[in-house]
C-alpha cells in the first residue's frame, strides 16, 4: 500500500454559479416552455465548471466495504456492481496522495488520466487489477497535456514493473463515431444517488451507462468564460433524473436504466463503447462537470472523458499496441449511420436556433 490517509482530495475550487444559472432557476419557478428551459440549461452549462476525480483514499476498511459511482435513486446498487465484473482490465490506481483507476491496454501497460501522474518515482504508483498488486516502472503523460481539464489531452501511461497474467486487455478504440452511442463507465470512485450525490468514499468497482450525447466543444459559445475552449477531445454525459426531466442539458432528458456519473475516484477509469463488435476501451474518465455549484455528481452534473480515438498516436508510439480494428460498415449500416447522423444534425441546428433565438 503506498497511499496515505488523510490527504484532502484534489478538487478544484468551487465558484458560484454563473448569473445565467441564476436566470434559469427563477424562469423555471414560472413554468416557462420546455424549448425555453433546455436553452437556459445550455447556458448554464456552458459556464460549468470542472472537478478533477481522483480522491483521497479511504481507510483500509472502507477500501473492502464501499461500492462506487453515483447512481439512479430507484436502481439497486447490485445492478452497478454486477454490470463491473465485465470489466475486469479496469484496476485500482493509488499513488501517494489519493486513489484513481486505470485500465489495463497490454500485460504491463495501464492507461490513465495525466492528473493521476503527480510526479513523484513510478514506483510509488500501485495498480491492482484480477486480485493482485503491480507497481510502475515507467509513466508516461501526453505531451501536449498542461493540466487544463478542458483541453481533451489527460491521458497517461504507466508501464507496469511485472506483466498481468490472469486478465485479459482491453482493446483500445479508434474510431470516432463515439457520438450518441452508450458508453461504460468503470472506476473506483466514490458513490451516492443521484440525489444526494457522492458521499461515500470510493476503493470498490462499479460500472454504469450514459449516452455520450456531445463531444465538449459543444459548450463553447457566448457563454463560454474568457479565454477557455471546450475541446472535441472529450466526450460528455449528463445525469438523467428519473423524476425531473428539466435536470437534463444535452441529449434525452430520459435515463438509462443503469444511467450514471462519475465522482471523485474515478479518475483514469475505463469508458467503453460497444461499435457492434463487443466493447472497446474509447474513453479515459478525466473530470465532473457542474453547474450547480456542487462538484458531487448529482442529477444534472455531467461525466467528461478524454477520447482515445484523439490519443491513438501517443498510446500506439508509447507501447507499441495498436488499436483494435473495427471493420468498416456494410452499405446497409452505412446509410443507416448517415440517416442517424442526419436526424442528430437537425436535432443539432434546432437546439441551436432556440439558443439564439433566446441571446
Ligand atoms: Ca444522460
Ligand atoms: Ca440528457
Amino acid at each position: 500500500m503506498v497511499s496515505t490517509p488523510g490527504i484532502p482530495r484534489l478538487d478544484l475550487a468551487r465558484h458560484r454559479p454563473p448569473a445565467a444559472l441564476e436566470w434559469h432557476r427563477a424562469a423555471h419557478a414560472t413554468g416557462i416552455s420546455h424549448v425555453t428551459t433546455i436553452t437556459m440549461r445550455l447556458i448554464a452549462g456552458l459556464a460549468f465548471c470542472v472537478a478533477v476525480l481522483a480522491t483521497a483514499p479511504a481507510n483500509a476498511g472502507l477500501l473492502g466495504m464501499q461500492p462506487t459511482g453515483t447512481i439512479r435513486d430507484d436502481r439497486p446498487d447490485a445492478s452497478y456492481l454486477s454490470l463491473a465484473t465485465n470489466y475486469p482490465s479496469v484496476g485500482l490506481i493509488q499513488n501517494p496522495l489519493f486513489l484513481a483507476s486505470g485500465t489495463l491496454i497490454g500485460a504491463d501497460w495501464v492507461l490513465t488520466a495525466a492528473h493521476v501522474i503527480v510526479g513523484v518515482p513510478a514506483n510509488q504508483y500501485s495498480f491492482t487489477v484480477g486480485g493482485a498488486t503491480y507497481f510502475g516502472a515507467e509513466v508516461f503523460v501526453e505531451p501536449t497535456w498542461t493540466g487544463s481539464l478542458y483541453a481533451g489531452n489527460d491521458v497517461a501511461l504507466i508501464r507496469l514493473a511485472s506483466s498481468v497474467t490472469n486478465v485479459a486487455p482491453a482493446r483500445y478504440s479508434g474510431a470516432t463515431s463515439e457520438v450518441g452511442r452508450v458508453g461504460t463507465y468503470v472506476g473506483y470512485g466514490a458513490t451516492g444517488t443521484g440525489t444526494t450525490g457522492a458521499t461515500i468514499p470510493g476503493g470498490v468497482q462499479r460500472a454504469g451507462q450514459n449516452v455520450l450525447d456531445v463531444t465538449a466543444d459543444f459548450f463553447n459559445g457566448p457563454g463560454t468564460p474568457a479565454n477557455r475552449t471546450y475541446s472535441d477531445r472529450i466526450l460528455m454525459s449528463d445525469f438523467d433524473s428519473p423524476f425531473d426531466p428539466s435536470e437534463s442539458s444535452i441529449g434525452s432528458p430520459n435515463p438509462l436504466d443503469l444511467e450514471f456519473n462519475v465522482a471523485s475516484g474515478d479518475s483514469g477509469g475505463g469508458l467503453f463503447i460497444d461499435f457492434g463488435f463487443g466493447d472497446l476501451l474509447a474513453g479515459v474518465t478525466s473530470f465532473l462537470a457542474f453547474g450547480d455549484d456542487t462538484a458531487n455528481a448529482d442529477y444534472g452534473d455531467f461525466s467528461g472523458a478524454t477520447r482515445t480515438s484523439s490519443h491513438v498516436a501517443f498510446i500506439q508510439n508509447t507501447t507499441g499496441i495498436a488499436p483494435a480494428s473495427v471493420p468498416e460498415p456494410s452499405s446497409t449500416v452505412l446509410l443507416l449511420t448517415i440517416a442517424v447522423a442526419g436526424g442528430a444534425w437537425r436535432s443539432r441546428r434546432r437546439f441551436v436556433t432556440a439558443t439564439e433565438r433566446s441571446a
